[in-house]
């Protein structure tokens, strides 16, 4: 029989991954859009899933909508992607931030409970949770949490929501801890997008310098096409459990930018950084490092793209866009 999946911030990176990934396998794919981006589909777009997607109005801070979505679709799977996914504007909105992130979660559980209680639900859980804490310079899931802003503190209450109601109702509630994952469609707010769209601007002649924040930062990069195939995984599962994805091997952003300038054969890549402190935030994470061994072991997942092959990738498609390669306006955003 046909599987059903309902995918709330449909229209996001992963969103638009895992539409590609739930068509290839024949699922029916409920998508939840804000009224504000109704029209918003440059990423679904990109990858050719526009036309997959059964659009459904709705957003996480208005729990009606969600009720209605649920009971409407009555997915077999719900995935909980939605989110105001950047940690730095969690500082300039932090109550939207919880409402969207946290109490989001809680509402949407909520209307499963009541409307289809044997869905399988994923939750979009992150790395950020564990801000600086790490045993022995590793992440893994026995990790103690230490959330270092309110975009992870908002997570934190929905990785915890999620546990509460598998336990409280058994309900089959997965967390997904993932560390960083991009891809050419990330958003170009985040470090690694903003990154290759500058690199690419400076190669063809269109800019000549860009500002970044903390260099030093160090993050455990990998591909969304390869996150989200675990998140499929981990609804496959016989029993419901939390599992983090990462690639095991962390980078500093100075590392990023070299790797991304050496990709289009330019050495003296200081020339065109400088350091903006308004791109440095209150509080940083400075160390990101994932074990993926459980995933390994338990989903038999391990990740395809190595960091020379992302940073590549997204140059490239940078490039390819700047060269009016891809028809404006895709991506989106
Ligand atoms: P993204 O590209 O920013 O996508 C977020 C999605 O959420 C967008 O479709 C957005 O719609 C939607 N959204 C925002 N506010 C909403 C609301 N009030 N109601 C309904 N939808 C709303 O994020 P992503 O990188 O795909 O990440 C997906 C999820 O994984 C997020 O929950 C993020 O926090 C989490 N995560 C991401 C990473 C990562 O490295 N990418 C790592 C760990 C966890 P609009 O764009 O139209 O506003
Ligand atoms: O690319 P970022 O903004 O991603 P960040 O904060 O790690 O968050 C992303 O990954 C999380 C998983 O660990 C997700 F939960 C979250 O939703 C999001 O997808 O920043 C990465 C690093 C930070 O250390 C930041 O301080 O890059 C540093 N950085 C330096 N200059 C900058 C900049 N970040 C941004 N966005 N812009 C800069 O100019």
């Amino acid at each position: 029989m046909q599987k059903s999946a309902l995918i709330t911030g449909v229209t996001g990176q992963d969103g638009a991954y895992l539409c590609e990934l739930l068509a290839e396998k024949g699922y029916r794919i409920f998508g939840l859009v804000p009224r504000s981006t109704r029209y918003a589909f440059g990423n679904l777009d990109y990858l050719g899933v526009t036309d997959q997607v059964d659009f459904i109005e709705g957003d996480m801070t208005d729990e009606a909508s969600l009720i209605r979505a649920v009971r409407r679709t009555r997915p077999d799977e719900v995935y909980n992607l939605a989110a105001q996914s950047f940690v730095a504007t969690s500082w300039e909105q932090p109550v939207l931030t919880t409402e969207v992130n946290a109490l989001g979660p809680l509402k949407l559980l909520e209307a499963i409970k009541d409307f289809a209680p044997r869905a399988r639900f994923y939750q979009a859980s992150t790395s950020e949770m564990f801000g600086n804490s790490h045993d022995d310079g590793l992440q893994t899931e026995q990790t103690p949490f230490h959330p270092r802003s309110p975009y992870a503190i908002a997570k934190l209450y929905a990785y915890w929501i999620a546990n509460n109601y598998r336990e409280s109702y058994g309900m089959f509630c997965v967390n997904g801890i993932l560390f960083n994952h991009e891809s050419p469609i990330r958003g170009p707010e985040f470090v690694t997008r903003k990154i290759t769209v500058n690199v690419a601007k400076i190669k063809l002649g269109m800019a000549e310098r860009f500002g970044l924040g903390n260099l030093d930062g160090r993050r455990d990069w990998g591909f969304a096409g390869d996150y989200v195939r675990a998140m499929h995984l981990m609804l496959q599962q016989d029993e419901p459990d939390n599992y983090l994805l990462a690639t095991g091997t962390p980078h500093s952003v100075r590392d990023f930018v070299n790797a991304a300038f050496r990709h289009v054969g330019i050495d003296d890549w200081q020339q065109h950084v400088y350091i903006d402190p308004a791109f440095k935030r209150p509080a940083e994470v400075h160390a990101l490092h994932g074990s993926p061994s459980r995933a390994a072991e338990k989903l038999d997942w391990k990740p395809s793209v190595t960091f020379e092959q992302l940073v590549a990738m997204m140059v490239d498609a940078d490039l390819a866009r700047l060269k009016g390669l891809v028809a404006p306006g895709m991506p989106g955003r």
